[in-house]
């Protein structure tokens, strides 16, 4: 699950690298700026964070781990697909650093490594691990199979990357952070605590102490291997704020997912939201610029939870092969629908958005016509006034759909706004008119150059 690869014809120039101008408004975007999911996760943030990212000298995660999945394409049309490692990798001049906020799975991270030095990435000196972010240890990932296991029918539908159970640990304040690798004297009795806990709660869970020697003596290695990207991440990126360099926050998940404003319990177990991006990183909220929402042109989801503009059947088989919907992670098939304007007002609210980027608008270039998902009803047909917390109005709700004629052309090879068929661009201004942010840019493929500035 590392770095796959597939080559393309011809290579890929970027506008800038033809014009030698910042396409777009890149140019005016903050100093520290960010770019977060705004639907139920795999948007497209990877696509945007790696064409912006060699406009900033940093590139930060601030939450959740390997459960993220994010797809790139480099400019020979190689294919990448990032899980820890933040998307500005490819862009030899970013520094990558995986922030407070996300815990890290180090076999995982190393094994990824591993895999974009293999393909001629190099990442030496490139990417700094905070010395606070949380250790995730394969038991937790175990443990993520054994609890979905219990859940039986009700289960989430999680990655099984050990997401929850980390961050239960470090919640409930056992959790073993990445500076307690510095300290190999008591790293082993605070691993047993750990795993004795487990062990205590889950029958399934077989622990002796041959399972604690193993670890201890692998995580002796992995100290010795980490100790060189280890860093105190909150005060390197508040001393590069002083020095005036630009930083972009590369959100995983999203807000759908968001452990406080998601479709709970069906949501992932950090915040995806702007709010993460302070306690991820420890940043002021002062300082940050702009934040850019990403937001496919219809809806998918992987996992269990509510989705009330899921197309079932043929429609939905249909969109998930016209889209590729498929985990970038797991390889789970993706829940495919209609965009939902409820939930995207929701989410602008929460986050504050200065822009948004349309991705895969192309997907939807076969239809003849198309839906917006704009208003929630209860079954008395009086509507929600926003997005419900109570899982069961969820249920209960109907969705009022308004439709919108579709354009039926190959838009992919289009790169201006003006070139966009009349029913695209009007799809693109309902989208802006109904939830009250501009379109800043538009995703017609998945290659780096796909990308109309608006
Ligand atoms: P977890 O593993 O505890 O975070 O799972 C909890 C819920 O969060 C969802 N989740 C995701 N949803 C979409 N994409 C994600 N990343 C991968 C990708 C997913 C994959 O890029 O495709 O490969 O399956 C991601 N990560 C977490 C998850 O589906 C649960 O609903
Ligand atoms: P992320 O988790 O938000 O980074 O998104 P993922 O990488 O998991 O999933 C998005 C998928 O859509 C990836 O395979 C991307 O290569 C692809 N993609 C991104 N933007 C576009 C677009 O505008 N059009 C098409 N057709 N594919 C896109
Ligand atoms: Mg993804």
């Amino acid at each position: 699950r590392n770095v796959s690869i597939t080559c393309s014809a011809s290579p890929i120039v970027a506008p800038e690298e033809k014009t030698g101008q910042i396409p777009g408004r890149i140019g005016s975007l903050g100093q520290v700026s960010g770019v977060l999911g705004c639907q139920w996760g795999d948007e497209g943030k990877g696509k945007l964070v790696d064409i912006l990212a060699k406009h900033f000298d940093v590139v930060a995660r601030c939450q959740g781990g390997a459960n993220a999945g994010h797809t790139i394409y480099n400019s020979e049309g190689k294919k990448f697909a990032l899980h820890l490692v933040p998307s500005g990798i490819l862009n030899e001049e970013t520094m990558c650093v995986i922030g407070n906020g996300v815990v890290v799975h180090l076999p995982g991270l190393f094994k990824e490594i591993d895999g974009l030095e293999s393909n001629g990435v190099s990442c030496k000196g490139r990417i700094l691990v905070s010395d606070r972010a949380h250790l995730l240890f394969d038991y937790h990932q175990e443990i993520d199979g054994l609890r979905e296991a219990e859940l039986a029918k009700s289960f989430i539908g999680t990655t099984k990357r050990g997401i929850g159970p980390c961050y239960s640990s470090k919640v409930i304040r056992n959790g073993i952070r990445v500076s307690d690798l510095r300290h190999m004297d008591t790293f082993p009795d605070k691993l047993d605590l750990l795993l004795s806990d487990a062990a205590a709660r889950f029958k399934g869970f077989n622990y002796t102490p041959d399972v604690l020697k193993k670890e201890v003596e692998a995580y002796k290695r992995f100290a010795e291997r980490l100790e060189p990207f280890i860093c105190d991440t909150v005060h390197y990126m508040n001393d590069s704020i002083s020095q005036k360099k630009k930083i972009l926050v590369e959100g995983g998940q999203a807000t759908m997912l968001d452990i406080d404003f998601g479709t709970y319990p069906f949501v992932t177990s950090s915040s995806p939201s702007a709010g993460g991006i302070c306690t991820g990183l420890g940043i002021a909220p002062r300082v940050i610029g702009d934040l850019i929402g990403v937001v496919k042109a219809y809806t998918t989801r992987v996992g269990s939870g509510p989705f009330p503009t899921e197309l079932l059947g043929n429609d939905g088989d249909l969109l998930r092969a016209a889209g590729h919907e498929f985990g970038t992670t797991t390889g789970r098939p993706r829940r495919c629908g209609w965009l939902d304007i409820v939930a995207l007002k929701y989410v602008c609210q929460i986050n504050g958005f200065s822009s948004l980027n349309l991705t895969k608008l192309d997907v939807l270039s076969d239809l003849s016509e198309i839906k917006l998902g704009v208003s929630y009803k209860r079954p008395d047909g009086t509507p929600f006034n926003s997005f419900p917390a109570d899982l069961s109005d969820l249920e209960q709700s109907k969705v009022e759909y308004e439709t919108v004629p579709g354009w039926q052309t190959d838009i992919s090879s289009v790169r201006s706004y003006s070139d966009l068929p009349k029913a695209a661009r009007e799809y693109v201004e309902r989208i802006e008119q109904l939830v009250g942010v501009p379109v800043h840019y538009i995703g017609v493929g998945p290659g780096r150059d796909a990308l109309i500035y608006k």
